[in-house]
């Protein structure tokens, strides 16, 4: 739900799931294929194989992960195929494009109707999204609802509500968009949202069981490697890696894959729908998972009634004291219609879509 009651958290609840002995790593083997044609614009090729996928638990990995990874258990064997994977996440002014071509408009700027909401009063019902607002003293971090707010006016031209604008943001990650708004955009440009095991898959870049996309160090050579929090949530964002809130996308370097920000700036959504089992599920069938979609419908004990879909790899609002899950293999969830200021998307592509495309397009000249 999108209306002022109910919002989306960072991290929200802690499922107990019993840590398995045999919880451990494996190698990374990618497929040996090179890539099927052309990059289409933006694109990079990520070559699929076998891997190990998710994150161990607390103080049962090779780092503490607070509040990170109690869904992300336990570390099962996938198999992706190869697929194009953009190299950022969708920005702002490739976002323009698909509104001015499609009239596209997003969830956040259609007020909620009182057919979606009977019981939220007539005033509630004003188009709107989530926005992340520091709090002006320190605070337990038990109650998410001190530092977000449902704003209206708030949509991804106006990422911070209707004071805000886009103005010199072309290169940063569209955010404020719901899961249909990414889906509608993915399909314009011919391509699809990852699925999870695509995504983490394609964020390891080659690397097996690290713990971030980059390695097991979090800043090696005191370089900084992803945008995240630095200094007292949610108090004061002291952008000590450069960046304090949102940064435009390639301003930290890419994985080994030559993918930007796949930890870290803004969550991204993916396909799967969201369960805290679904690996338990897939370990306890053995064997290996190919190309798995996720299950086949939503739970989040924590909403029973909200439909939710992951989100992967963390944003500008993580940090060792609340939420690290810029850890690779951790887990993020959201309600597919709600969107906040740290949350954005990017697409991928089959080898057979691109292939298709490409002979189907000279012949529709005919
Ligand atoms: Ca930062
Ligand atoms: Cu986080």
């Amino acid at each position: 739900m999108r209306v002022p009651a109910v919002v989306i958290v960072a991290a929200l609840s802690i499922y107990r799931v019993a840590f398995s002995a045999g919880d451990e790593f494996a190698r990374t083997v990618a497929n040996n294929v090179s890539p099927p044609g052309k990059a289409p614009e933006g694109m990079i090729w990520i070559p699929g194989g076998e891997f190990s996928m998710g994150a161990a638990g607390n103080g049962g990995g090779s780092c503490e992960m607070p509040m990170a990874s109690n869904d992300a258990d336990p570390i099962h064997r996938v198999r992706v195929d190869g697929f194009w994977m953009d190299a950022t996440a969708v920005t702002n002014e490739q976002f323009e494009q698909f509104v001015k071509a499609t009239g596209y408009v997003t969830i956040a700027e259609r007020a909620p109707t009182k057919e979606e909401f009977p019981t939220a009063p007539a005033e509630n019902l004003v188009a709107g999204s989530v926005v992340f607002a520091p709090t002006d003293h320190e605070v337990p971090l038990d109650n998410h609802f001190q530092w977000w707010t449902y704003i209206p006016g708030a949509n991804w031209r106006h990422p911070l509500g209707p004071d805000s604008d886009l103005k010199g943001k072309e290169k940063y990650p569209v955010v404020q968009v719901a899961y249909p708004d990414a889906q509608a955009y993915a399909k314009w440009a011919g391509k699809r949202l990852p699925t999870e095991a695509e995504f983490e898959f394609a964020a390891r870049g080659g690397l097996s069981g690290k713990t971030y996309v980059w390695g097991d160090e979090f800043r090696p050579n005191g370089k900084w490697m992803a945008n995240t929090w630095q200094g007292k949530f949610p108090v004061k964002d002291a952008g000590e890696d450069g960046f304090a809130g949102i940064a435009p996308v390639k301003r930290f370097p890419p994985n080994g894959y030559g993918l930007y920000d796949m930890a870290g700036n803004v969550w991204e959504w993916c396909s799967d729908w969201y369960r805290p089992d679904y690996y338990k599920t897939l370990a306890e069938k053995g064997g290996v998972a190919i190309n798995p979609q996720g299950p086949d419908s939503p739970f989040d004990p924590a909403e029973p009634n909200e439909k939710k879909r992951v989100h992967r790899g963390g944003s500008f609002l993580c940090n060792s004291q609340y939420c690290s899950r810029y850890i690779v293999g951790t887990r993020g969830k959201g309600e597919v219609n709600t969107g906040t200021n740290h949350l954005g998307f990017r697409c991928v592509k089959s080898a057979q879509e691109a292939a298709t495309k490409l002979t189907a397009e000279p012949s529709s000249l005919l």
